[in-house]
């Protein structure tokens, strides 16, 4: 592999006279001038905001971060998020890579990609991924609701490219795969905000019916101003504690039979969505769905198809009032901001986070909160605004 100049120069050395500077090399040169940006460690310390300066170069490590985690190795796959997200916060476009001396979470390999990018366009190796059969046959696949990378690894092995290719297979296709691949243009087509906001409609109509008083929120990317996304998440609750128990089989059924009978434009397909990896999260009651959009709520490329409505993802999630903020924070992403507040509740704060509580190890308490700005100050960080996680 080529010998990283970069890293080498980022030792910390001996001090240095001023005298004595004209007989250093470039390289060791560079570490004594003040670093062009300044980036804290963990993401939920910056402001990350949707639109940056450097999508040529997160773009090639969102995708070495992909085919990481197409082959099961999360910890190369977060090292290549992180770095692309450093690069999301910077002020302007870097130039060159002696600019990003002193930042956090560029790893060598992630500096070797940014250095070939900036001087020759583009990086070998991004490049070859990209191409290769096993990447493109693990996004086709992947892409299929409710398959996730350990079917569509087995999938691939067995000799399966294409989600054309399980049409006429031998492969047991659960309910979920079966909708997944039933409506796999749909569902690879981004949701609009606009969509979105129609869902949303919908769904209050149905939270509303079911249980009066009820309040949902739009979270996920749409609420750090995302203009489109690959599903729509909402989160449900009620003011009064208590009453949103047992609320998603209802409102479920609601959208179900109501919306469905008669013959209006939008029912909940699929109850039984992609099982994601058992985590805190599972304790709220939750449902993931494939939602079937009346086409003059779509956007107007999707209005010209033959069929009239436009499958979409939408994800549900109830929450207790109590717990509320912490479901709202927990929801709203990205997931690297996420994965880093509960690192840095965790490593810095002595605390345990997730989308349920904040848990005082020190103290051995639990403490609350009835918004995300108290949880932010709980944990000593300054507020960071929804718009500004997109990490
Ligand atoms: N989430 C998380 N960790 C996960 C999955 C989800 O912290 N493993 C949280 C953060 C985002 C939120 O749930 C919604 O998840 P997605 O819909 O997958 O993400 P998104 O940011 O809304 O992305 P998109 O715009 O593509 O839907
Ligand atoms: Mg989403």
């Amino acid at each position: 592999s080529t010998p990283c100049w970069f890293t080498e120069s980022m030792g910390s050395g001996e001090p240095i006279s001023i005298q004595d500077r004209h007989k250093l090399k470039v390289n060791d040169k560079l570490r004594l001038d003040p670093p062009e940006f300044t980036v804290k460690n963990y993401a939920c310390q910056r402001r990350t905001p949707l639109k940056h300066n450097n999508t040529h170069l997160t773009h090639a490590l969102e995708l070495l971060a992909e085919s990481a985690a197409f082959g099961e190795n999360e910890g190369r796959s977060v090292a290549f998020t992180r770095a692309a997200s450093v690069l999301k916060t910077l002020p302007r476009s870097v130039q060159r890579i002696e600019e990003l001396r002193g930042l956090p979470c560029l790893g060598e390999h992630s500096l070797r990609v940014i250095k070939e990018i900036l001087e020759y366009g583009a990086s070998q190796e991004v490049e070859s991924t990209r191409q290769s059969e096993q990447y493109q046959a693990m996004k086709a696949l992947t892409g299929i609701f409710g398959v996730g990378v350990k079917t569509a690894d087995r999938w691939y092995r067995e000799g399966v490219r294409r989600p054309s290719d399980l049409m006429d297979s031998e492969q047991k296709l659960n309910q979920a795969q079966q909708a997944g691949l039933q409506h796999y243009k749909d569902l690879n087509t981004c949701v609009s905000k606009a969509e979105a906001d129609a869902i949303g409609v919908i769904v209050d109509q149905a939270v509303q019916a079911v249980l009066p008083g009820a309040q949902i929120t739009l979270t996920g990317g749409f609420r750090r101003g995302k203009e489109s996304g690959h599903d729509v998440d909402f989160l449900i609750t009620h003011p009064e504690e208590g009453k949103e128990e047992g609320l998603m089989p209802k409102v479920v059924n609601w959208l179900d039979t109501q919306v469905g009978q008669k013959g209006q434009n939008s029912y909940l397909e699929s109850k039984d969505g992609p099982a994601r990896p058992p985590s805190n999260m599972d304790r709220f009651e939750r449902c993931f769905s494939i939602f079937k959009l009346e086409s003059q709520s779509c956007s107007p490329p999707e209005r010209e198809k033959s069929h009239q409505w436009k499958a979409v993802r939408v994800d549900l999630v109830v929450s207790p009032f109590s717990q509320f903020a912490f479901a709202v924070l927990g929801w709203t992403g990205s997931k690297l901001f996420e994965r880093d507040l509960r690192r840095y509740a965790g490593q810095v704060k002595n605390m345990s986070l997730n989308s349920h509580s904040l848990f005082d190890s020190h103290q051995r308490c639990f403490l609350r909160a009835t918004s995300e700005e108290e949880i932010f100050s709980l944990l000593g960080l300054e507020y960071i605004p929804a718009c500004d996680r997109n990490a």
